[in-house]
């Protein structure tokens, strides 16, 4: 990785493109991970590089959604393996949800070195090796479920998803939570909690409020993920006109 100096006024952004650019090298992001990370970037520059108060309200509905689950499953793919894999292990080791292995570009050889990169940072258990296509209605990829994971789950956390897969977990019965920048794609539509935001924010926000909470006090708090999707394009808006005319 190339050393940024603390001091660089672009430190956090530039870290995140080393992490993915040493997640190519590593043979566990795919090449095509650093054009997602490029649409992301794009978004987040939008937004601010801060967490909205819209995207904080739905880790707050993702936190309830996850301590009230029954089978919570993390979804890792490639570009999220690099970026947060020990805030995905805290995650897991939190919700006692196992983490699965899906990614969209395919091919052994990466599942397997998500799965021993995961395994090496003190993840204990982490599916998808076994993972065959089951979710009706995907014709590519990531089709591929565990029977003892993304299947069989009721709450699927799926930082970075695929708008397809998203949808065909929906109509499976299963919810879904997203972690994505663009509010306008397809999977922050279809998505039973979409918070927007980027990953690493995302983890922070979430992991602490699920430490914070008390397991029989927690609810799903009156959340309706079309209005907050249009609370976070509002605030969106909002920054740009501040920032249009210097305030
Ligand atoms: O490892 P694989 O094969 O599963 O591939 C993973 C990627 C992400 C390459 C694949 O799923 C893909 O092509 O995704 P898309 O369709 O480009 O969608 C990625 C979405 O993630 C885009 O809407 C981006 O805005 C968003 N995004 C990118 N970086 C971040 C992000 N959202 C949150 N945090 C980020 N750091």
């Amino acid at each position: 990785m190339v050393t940024i100096p603390e001091s660089h006024p672009r430190y956090k952004s530039l870290q995140k493109r080393e992490k993915i650019v040493a997640g190519i090298e590593a043979g566990i992001t795919s090449r095509q991970g650093l054009i997602a990370h490029g649409r992301g970037e794009a978004f987040d520059y939008l937004i601010g590089e801060r967490t909205l108060p819209a995207a904080l309200r739905a880790t707050e509905a993702a936190a309830a959604l996850l301590l009230t689950a029954e089978k919570p499953v993390i979804s890792v793919n490639g570009n999220v393996a690099a970026l947060v894999p020990e805030k995905l292990i805290a995650l897991s080791t939190l919700i006692l949800a196992p983490l699965e292995v899906n990614i969209f570009y395919w091919t052994e050889e990466r599942v397997q070195r998500i799965v021993a990169h995961l395994e090496r940072l003190g993840a204990t258990n982490v599916l998808g090796r076994d993972a065959e296509p089951r979710i009706p209605g995907i014709t590519h990829a990531r089709a591929r479920a565990d029977t003892a994971g993304i299947y069989a789950a009721d709450v699927v956390f799926t930082p970075l998803e695929d708008g397809d897969r998203c949808e065909a977990l929906i109509k499976m019965g299963k919810r879904v939570i997203s972690v994505d920048l663009n509010p306008f794609s397809r999977t922050s539509r279809y998505a039973t909690v979409s918070i927007v935001d980027d990953v690493e924010r995302a983890l922070d926000n979430l992991i602490a409020l699920i430490r914070a909470a008390k397991l029989s006090t927690v609810t799903t708090p009156d959340f309706d993920n079309q209005r907050n999707l249009s609370a976070v394009i509002d605030e969106i808006i909002e920054r740009l006109r501040v920032e249009e005319s210097g305030c």
